[in-house]
């Protein structure tokens, strides 16, 4: 054998090795149960931290959405990070308020038909942007540039926000119900409640990837900061993606509770779960030992 050859061999053996041991070390998280508040809250649906004022926003639907028509009972929620509830109705008068997330100053809210900005500072709704052509709002994201996309869940269809209107980016009325999304620099991850997965879109070319298979009705996603995500099932798991993207059950409380749209605290550890039809909210520490 020549040199150049064993030494080829000899660096594949090591990389085979080194990449095998690292995908068995590669380490999975635990879910501690923190707190969990009692059922005060009315359908809450999804929570956003905002390191700002180091509280975590709530949102809540109201009354069952899909029966009852827009009454104005929904609402967004205060909490402090011991599971104390700063305000309950902070920003009231929305209909069905699902997904949320912060830009700068704003928190932009799905509200079933419409978007609507909050304006933190001043606890105050500052816009309401009235959508002609989708049928029921579910998640929002805004990502590192500020791009925000929107999913009309039940319109089976992504919204992007562009030159200050809301453009169809992405459609799909036989296999789409698009409900969480999560927004980086290039691609978009859905989370989608007919094909239980969890896809990466990429932005420019709109091609798709499966990063998880069989997660259930499909909800939040949240990256834990390590390139791993975690996923809710709406029906009450929670799922972890590692960054080799191998798919672990954390939790599974189906049959007891409702798991909505999480947020992932990073530098405290802290996962916020929704407790949609429990009506409570709940703390888990991300446990890595
Ligand atoms: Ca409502
Ligand atoms: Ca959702």
């Amino acid at each position: 054998m020549n040199r150049s050859l064993s030494l080829l061999l000899s660096s594949l053996a090591y990389s085979f090795f080194l990449g095998g041991s690292l995908l068995d070390a590669e380490p999975v998280p635990k879910l501690v149960l923190l707190w969990e508040t009692e059922p005060i809250f009315s359908y809450p649906e999804c929570a956003v931290y905002d390191p700002e004022q180091e509280v975590v926003y709530i949102s809540n639907i109201g009354e069952t959405p899909k029966d009852v028509p827009p009454n104005g009972d929904g609402f967004v929620s205060v909490m402090n990070l011991d599971g104390s509830v700063k305000t309950l109705k902070w920003i009231q008068d929305l209909n069905d308020p699902k997904g949320m997330d912060i830009w700068k100053d704003t928190l932009w809210v799905n509200d079933r038909d419409a978007i609507v900005e909050v304006d933190i500072p001043k606890d105050q709704v500052q816009q309401r942007h009235e959508l002609d052509d989708v049928v029921f709002l579910n998640d929002i994201g805004v990502g590192p540039r500020g791009q925000i996309y929107s999913n009309d869940a039940d319109g089976h269809k992504v919204l992007a926000f562009k030159n200050g209107t809301w453009d169809v980016f992405w459609e799909d009325p036989d296999e789409g119900r698009p409900n969480g999304v999560w927004v980086e620099e290039d691609r978009i991850l859905l989370a989608m409640n007919w094909s239980h997965q969890l896809i990466s879109m990429d932005t420019k070319t709109m091609e798709q990837t499966v990063l998880l298979d069989n997660i259930g009705a499909a909800d939040g996603i949240e990256p834990v900061g390590n390139g791993g995500y975690l996923i809710t099932d709406y029906l009450g798991q929670v799922f972890y993606l590692s960054p080799s993207g191998k798919g672990t059950v954390l939790l599974d409380s189906r049959g007891e509770q409702h798991t909505a749209d999480l947020e992932y605290i990073p530098d405290q550890q802290l996962v916020i779960i929704p407790r949609h039809k429990n009506h409570t909210v709940a703390a888990y520490r991300l446990n890595w030992d």
